[in-house]
């Protein structure tokens, strides 16, 4: 499990690990207790292992029985072949999530053949929002030329991938009428290809008829904020071998923030994801063209965004890259006092930062320059080495 790791010393949180310590294991409940008198940096080794179903046999050596028979979370403390050896004894579904966690999926690919690395540097997806009614920038990108004009601006800051959406998704909003939102989404994607042919575009849709139109139009990736709810969805992406981002979400926008309450928020969005991940293969849908999105602001309070940006880390345990939208939302102006979302750059910036740092391998952003000069930072911290002199990928 440590194979990818080049020659020098690259000091991951796998890696921090006490070099004398046996390997340990803690069921969920014990973390509390335990925790705080534990030598370790035991928030990086707490491993909800959401992606199996409740009766997986867990049963590492040491530790049988009922104290956690039937657990979906395990605590596991030790060196790197501490850990490996351990894995031997787990279950093949709990050893595949320690391997994922340990050895996250970093590839993305693309239906032309080429890909994202995201061990590279995380990647950042600029928000176009051709609607008129978004809770950031609503109306001010609605006609085509204004599309297009904003698109190149996000696209000279450094933006990755642009992503149109047509359809306000903001608590409260109400559902659009595929009709519309084509209407408003065809003519900005078609101006937005002809002004730079080369950059990757991705439609943010809901809808499997809007989703087929704007891949015909060239859009490279589809985000599914219903994570495939509606039928026909898993088929286009399939078809069309582009990637699909799958997002959690209880509900519809329209009454989503009725439903904020869980129990463990992370290990309720993982295993969500989890059978929506599923659901995409099962529709045909490669791997290595799947990413997680774990959708703050959406059925969450202020308290469970943040939760889930502090445990972002176990989602990949499912094995797939993760993608992370916090850009001015609103628990962002509720931690920083600031009411104006287009106001909350710093803020945002911080949560972009704090999600690549829990391993987040894309962003989505309004404030493209500002995230990409943080992210600069965050992943040299998390990254072998000094980047290399003049690299421009
Ligand atoms: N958030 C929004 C829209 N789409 N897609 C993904 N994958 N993840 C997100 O967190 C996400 C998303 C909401 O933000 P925005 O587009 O700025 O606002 P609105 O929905 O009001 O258009």
């Amino acid at each position: 499990m440590t194979a990818h790791h080049p020659p020098a010393f690259v000091p991951r949180a796998w890696d921090l690990w006490d070099p004398g310590r046996a390997v340990r294991f803690l069921e969920p409940e014990g973390l509390a207790a335990e925790a705080p008198r534990l030598p370790l940096p035991c928030r990086a080794l707490s491993i909800p292992l959401a992606a199996l179903p409740s009766h997986a046999p867990v049963s590492p050596p040491g530790l049988r029985g009922p104290a956690l028979r039937g657990r979906r979370s395990l605590i596991l403390c030790g060196t790197g072949p501490e850990l490996a050896a351990a894995a031997a004894h787990l279950s093949p579904a709990a050893a595949r999530a320690l391997a994922n966690y340990a050895d996250p999926a970093r590839r993305l690919r693309f239906a032309d053949g080429s890909s994202w690395d995201l061990d590279e540097r995380p990647r950042v997806m600029g928000i176009v929002n051709v609607t008129p009614d978004s809770f950031s920038d609503g109306g001010s990108f609605l006609d085509a030329a204004a599309a297009a004009a904003h698109a190149g601006r996000l696209l000279e800051e450094g933006a990755d991938l642009l992503d149109l959406g047509a359809e306000s998704t903001r608590p409260g909003a109400a559902p659009v009428d595929p009709r519309e939102e084509w209407a408003r989404l065809g003519p900005a994607l078609a101006a937005i290809r002809r002004a730079h042919p080369g950059a990757r575009l991705s439609v943010d849709t809901r809808r499997a008829e809007v989703a087929r139109r704007a891949l015909d139009a060239g859009a490279d990736l589809v985000n599914d904020v219903a994570a495939l709810g509606d039928p026909g969805m898993g088929e286009v992406v399939a078809a069309a071998g582009v990637p699909v981002a799958l997002m959690h979400m209880r509900g519809d926008p329209a009454t989503m923030q009725l439903r904020t309450g869980y129990d463990d928020v992370a290990g309720e969005v993982a295993g969500f994801l989890a059978q929506r991940a599923a659901a995409a293969r099962e529709a045909g849908i490669a791997d290595d063209r799947i990413l997680l999105d774990p959708g703050l602001g959406f059925a969450k309070s202020a308290e469970g965004n943040v939760a889930l940006l502090a445990q972002l880390r176990s989602l990949l345990s499912l094995g797939y890259p993760l993608l992370v939208g916090a850009s001015r939302k609103r628990f962002i102006g509720l931690l920083t006092g600031v009411a104006e979302p287009a106001a909350r750059v710093a803020g945002s910036v911080a949560a972009a930062v704090a999600a690549v740092l829990e391993g987040a391998g894309v962003v989505r952003v309004h404030d493209v320059a500002a995230t990409r000069q943080a992210l600069a930072v965050a992943h040299a911290l998390r990254a072998p080495g000094p980047p290399e002199r003049g690299a421009s990928r």
